[in-house]
């Protein structure tokens, strides 16, 4: 398992799209920071903070200056890790 401590997903557990993420994820093999965006206000906050939608899922990508980039829609999504985790 490769621990990317960059990386949050914000999601919720019965969301169809988050689901599609979360199975790229573990098929993968890769651990991320799981937000909740229902289970915990303060996630949902800083979603709607960043991006003024509540819509999910969108994968937070830390900068290594400070500054993050919020990715939405799922396709996009698996699409990023596929190129970044995928076998070459
Ligand atoms: N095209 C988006 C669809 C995402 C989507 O519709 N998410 C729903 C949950 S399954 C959602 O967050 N709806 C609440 C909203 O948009 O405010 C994707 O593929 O990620």
């Amino acid at each position: 398992m490769t621990r990317a401590a960059d990386l949050s997903l914000y999601h919720f557990d019965a969301c169809p799209f988050c689901v599609r993420v979360r199975r790229a994820l573990d098929r993968l093999g890769v651990e991320v920071e799981l937000c909740d965006v229902q289970d915990e206000p303060r996630h949902m906050a800083a979603l709607v903070a960043a991006r003024g939608k509540r819509t999910v899922p969108v994968l937070r990508i830390a900068g290594a200056d400070g500054r993050d980039q919020w990715m939405p829609e799922s396709s996009d999504i698996v699409k990023y890790l596929e190129r970044r985790f995928g076998a070459a």
